[in-house]
């Protein structure tokens, strides 16, 4: 069938370079995005599917410090390890490139540069977080407080990653320096803002209109509420040594704030690639009939669905993108991943421990993909679809199909007598996945598409178990050549539709059936012949020996697993006993202002849309105030009424999510990481009484 052949630029995060990756990140974005970008390859579209590693920000110097190396042996470190494991996973970029490189500074200046001399910018001196003691601004991650979006007490200053929404570091609650620790003092500081308010309309004609149908209810929801909660001017320049220097006068000791470089980082690494291949990157970033995709994680939603594409309205010459499939979150064994608590499957170290089984963390990746909630990755269920999925359906199928035929026939495909109503019944429901399967992809629901292709391996699984061959050869050969030939076509088809889920595994099932020579063709005639062609496999055709696709997951290795996070849990409540280190000394002078009183609350309710605030009443001696405090995911409402509590009253008031908190309760963690209330713990003590 003649393909219009369409031009595709997809893209995927750029994962920071201040660690590995692990399962989040393949489930999240880059196992999607490379089903995506393979299958279309298939079809004989015109796609240019980059990445790189994001090497700036202040994630870089801080884990840079933590580890004792310089930065760039940090990024240099991490590029590769990254770099390597996605090629270990099969994810198949057309380039892969990273931020540090010189083609992305000078994309990104220019970029920062036309925007600058077009006035797209307003230029402003502000009062800034600042850190006296470490001599440092605070902004992004070298400073973390309570989200006023969502209470979440470990927001950035940049973004609250549990709400996703973007922040200026002086929105945050108790902000508190991520180098000393310090409470932050403000001074002054010239940034340029990019003003986002300004494409407000914009934003509301061109997604809350035009892509209310096709964005993911996920993407588009938050995008609406941020856009409804109406867009501020965000800096798009930083005071940092590390980053790209902003390329104008009067900026000296600036660079580009990571999020304004970073998504630039995919025209850089699109204009790599298409000199190296000869291409017009050009066409992949300023043709209008281009589809733009961009793969990311829910936390990256406000970078890629509102900041980048005013940034390329802004500038001008190019395309908006089409779609922003972004993935929830996975969770590993029912906790959030954790790079910085080690709470993760880290993808190297699941190379040492289960060699050459990439595809079948793909595979279960994709099966529990976070497509429209978070959702978990345990081992059980690991070892579960491994064992009962690849290596009953899918490699069980394949293995009976090869063994027999060249048992009956020395691994020639035999020619079929006449169809039964079974076959042809067999046949015809063969002939409709890959349209299926297709369109599953198309509408970027992988799990749904690769249940599909599982369906497929049932299907042929089902059609043997059957019709019984095994048993027929002895009482009627002919049937079982009809049979035979019908299986071998429904495991070409297996080989050919599995290319983008398990790209391992089809390469491996095509050199079984002697399919390779058919590798070459991306023209869409493969996918497509499975419903047109009258055989895949023609009789006479010759295969080879059976390979096994998949081996059994055993118990013990599972329980390794399971004992190395036991240890790692272990680890993490040996560190959280440790105390938090000193902070900076405070004088008499400091401690007096602090107006601290014994209170009882009086009443409690959930703040609604937060999960980890409660609105409580509270008697203070001096007055029922309203305070409002992260402790929902500690504390239920109904038990903590009547509770004595340590209250600091002369907090400046703070709206969290328009209610007017006047106030803070001290409150502390158990060794289990859960918060506890500071109780005085006399009786006779009134409400009122000064604590000193
Ligand atoms: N470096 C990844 C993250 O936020 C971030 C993505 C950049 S994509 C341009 O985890
Ligand atoms: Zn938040």
């Amino acid at each position: 069938m003649e393909q219009s052949q369409q031009r595709y630029t997809i893209t995927a995060a750029l994962p920071y370079t201040n660690g590995p990756i692990h399962i989040g990140h393949l489930a999240g974005v880059y196992v999607p995005a490379d089903i995506y970008a393979r299958f279309l390859r298939m079809q004989g579209h015109d796609v240019a599917f980059v990445s790189g590693s994001d090497e700036h920000g202040v994630a870089i110097p801080m884990k840079a410090k933590k580890e004792g190396i310089t930065s760039q042996q940090l990024i240099d470190k991490y590029h590769s390890i990254i770099k390597r494991s996605f090629e270990d996973f099969g994810v198949s970029f057309d380039n892969y490139s990273r931020t540090s490189s010189e083609v992305h500074h000078n994309t990104a200046s220019q970029f920062f540069k036309k925007l600058f001399d077009e006035g797209k910018f307003i230029e402003e001196t502000t009062e800034q977080l600042y850190d006296a003691e470490a001599n440092q601004f605070l902004a992004d991650r070298f400073v973390t407080g309570t989200c006023p979006k969502c209470g979440n007490e470990e927001a950035y200053g940049d973004q609250c990653e549990t709400c996703g929404s973007s922040l200026n570091a002086t929105d945050l609650i108790n902000p508190k320096s991520a180098i000393t620790g310090a409470v932050p003092t403000m001074k002054q500081t010239k940034h340029w803002f990019l003003p986002m308010d300004q494409y407000e309309d914009w934003l509301k004609e061109w997604i809350l209109v035009g892509h209310k149908r096709d964005w993911k209810v996920n993407v588009y929801g938050q995008v609406k509420s941020w856009i409804d909660d109406g867009l501020r001017a965000r800096a798009v320049t930083r005071d940092l040594d590390w980053g790209i220097p902003v390329p104008v006068e009067g900026a000296e000791g600036k660079v580009l704030y990571v999020w304004f470089d970073a998504p630039i980082g995919y025209i850089s690494s699109t204009k790599e690639w298409a000199k190296r291949e000869g291409k017009n990157w050009e066409d992949y970033w300023k043709e209008k009939d281009t589809k733009l995709v961009h793969f990311i994680g829910k936390d990256n939603i406000v970078f890629h669905c509102l900041i980048f594409p005013i940034m390329l309205k802004a500038e001008g010459s190019y395309i908006l993108p089409e779609n922003v499939p972004a993935n929830e979150f996975l969770n590993l064994e029912g906790k959030k991943l954790s790079t910085s608590k080690n709470w993760a499957v880290w993808l190297h170290e699941y190379l040492q421990d289960f060699p050459g089984q990439q595809d079948v963390l793909r595979y279960v990746l994709t099966a529990n993909a976070p497509e429209t909630k978070d959702n978990d990755f345990t081992w059980k269920d690991f070892q579960a679809r491994n064992n009962n999925e690849l290596v009953a359906v899918f490699g069980n199928f394949i293995n009976r199909v090869v063994v027999l035929t060249q048992k009956y026939y020395e691994g020639e495909v035999p020619a079929p007598g006449n169809y039964s109503e079974v076959d042809e019944e067999t046949l015809s429901a063969l002939r409709a996945y890959p349209a299926v399967i297709a369109s599953s992809i198309e509408k970027y629901r992988f799990r749904e598409a690769q249940g599909e292709l599982m369906n497929l391996a049932r299907l042929g699984n089902k059609y043997l178990a059957d019709e019984e061959p095994w048993k027929l050869i002895k009482t009627d050969e002919e049937r079982v050549k009809t049979v035979m030939y019908v299986a071998l076509q429904i495991a070409s088809a297996l080989a050919t539709l599995s290319e983008p889920f398990l790209p391992f595994t089809s390469a491996k099932l095509k050199k079984i059936l002697n399919m390779e020579q058919e590798e070459t063709v991306k023209d869409g005639t493969l996918w497509n012949e499975i419903t047109s062609k009258e055989a895949l496999l023609p009789a006479g055709e010759h295969i080879g020996e059976a390979v096994l696709l998949f081996s059994k997951i055993e118990d013990e290795q599972i329980q390794q697993q399971l004992d190395k996070l036991e240890a790692t849990k272990a680890a993490n409540e040996a560190e959280n006993k440790k105390a938090a280190p000193q902070k900076e000394t405070a004088t008499f002078e400091d401690f007096s202002k602090m107006d601290l009183r014994v209170g009882t609350i009086v009443e409690a309710t959930k703040m609604p849309k937060a999960d980890k605030l409660l609105v409580l009443k509270v008697e203070t001696g001096l007055d029922t105030r309203t305070i409002v405090s992260g402790i929902a995911q500690s504390f239920k409402p109904e038990e903590i009424i009547g509770k004595k509590v340590t209250v600091l009253v002369n907090l400046a008031p703070r709206k969290l999510r328009g209610v007017e908190s006047e106030g803070m309760i001290l409150m502390t963690e158990d060794t289990a990481g859960k918060l506890v209330f500071l109780n005085p713990d006399t009786d006779g003590v009134e409400n009122g009484a000064v604590i000193s």
